[in-house]
């Protein structure tokens, strides 16, 4: 299904519930934010589903207080709820259970899983912003300064400041384009980065002196265990600029991230020119991208974590 057969079904449906996946980046929240002020535009009764709150650093994002993790599932009579940027079922922050209406899922996770009863997923995109900005224009509402906002903060995130190899020239040209309403981009990546708390900042000086380089110096290997969280005080929301560090060693291919927490073990993974984490991920039911993906695992030791992961990179690294 093309993007513009999507915006067709969309355009005669009225109540359009619209979310994002599970813990929502700057991708996920800049799209839905989006899509939700654009749809409102031409006259759409939309509402954004969230299980889940956004974190500090993009609660300078226009209506993002409207994301307060009240409304967790379809209001009544919604024609259709649209899913942004999020790969499989299990990780839709709204509870769909029972609800009749269309599910639309608009992607660029290569390991999406087709949920929707109506799909659009590009993979070459580098943020779902990137098909959402698109969107928009086929459905003939007009950009503004907040929308842009919103799709640029998507973009910055998801291509890390349009340094990953993600980025194409579409990307660049959407951004400037985006660049024309009026947004300040140099605040926009203060709010975004340069917006930690100091915890934050002690618990990456923490890690990076633990990091290990295994397999000749190609792989960076970092943890976060649960000790270390509680011992730094820390509300830990967001763990992908602590792995991103790894990624700056000289000679590193790829970084693994290990994250203790209540039942299991969270890890993620980069790479920069050739391991295809994503391949790596979905060995343990996980999935993303080539070059950043995720594993959730449960009921399982860091150690045990630790040994299953470290073998399967083995074979691909
Ligand atoms: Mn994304």
């Amino acid at each position: 299904m093309t993007l513009h057969e999507i915006a067709n079904k969309i355009l005669p449906m009225n109540k359009i519930g619209i979310t994002f996946h599970v813990s929502p980046d700057g991708d996920a929240a800049g799209s839905v934010l989006s899509l939700y002020q654009a749809l409102k535009k031409i006259g759409k009764e939309a509402y954004m589903i969230s299980k889940d709150t956004i974190s500090y650093n993009l609660s300078f994002l226009p209506f993002s207080n409207e994301l307060n993790g009240e409304c967790v599932s379809p209001k009544e009579d919604s024609d259709c709820v649209i899913i942004l940027d999020c790969g499989n079922k299990e990780r839709i922050s709204a509870d769909l259970e029972g609800f009749k209406g269309t599910i639309i899922n608009i992607d660029h996770h290569l390991s999406n899983d087709l949920y929707g009863d109506l799909n659009f997923i590009d993979v070459t995109a580098s943020a779902t912003a990137e098909i959402v900005y698109s969107l928009i224009n086929l459905l003939n509402a007009e950009m503004d300064s907040d929308i842009a906002k919103c799709l640029y903060t998507a973009l910055v995130t998801d291509t890390g400041s349009f340094r990953h190899s993600n980025a194409t020239p579409t990307t660049h040209n959407i951004a400037s384009e985006l660049l024309k309403f009026d947004i300040n981009h140099s605040d926009i990546h203060s709010n975004i980065f340069d917006n930690k708390p100091f915890e934050k900042l002690k618990l990456i000086g923490y890690v990076l002196g633990n990091t290990e380089l295994i397999y000749e110096g190609k792989l960076a290997v970092m943890e976060i265990t649960k000790d270390t969280v509680s011992r730094l005080n820390i509300v830990l929301d967001d763990s992908s600029d602590i792995i991103s560090q790894g990624l700056q060693i000289r000679g590193v291919e790829g970084a693994v991230l290990f994250r203790e927490v209540e039942d299991g073990v969270k890890v993620s993974l980069r790479s920069k020119k050739y391991l295809n984490v994503n391949k790596v991920a979905s060995v343990f039911g996980g999935g993303g991208h080539i070059r950043a993906s995720g594993i959730t695992m449960k009921n399982i030791s860091l150690n045990e974590a630790k040994n299953l992961v470290l073998n399967q990179i083995k074979e691909e690294i």
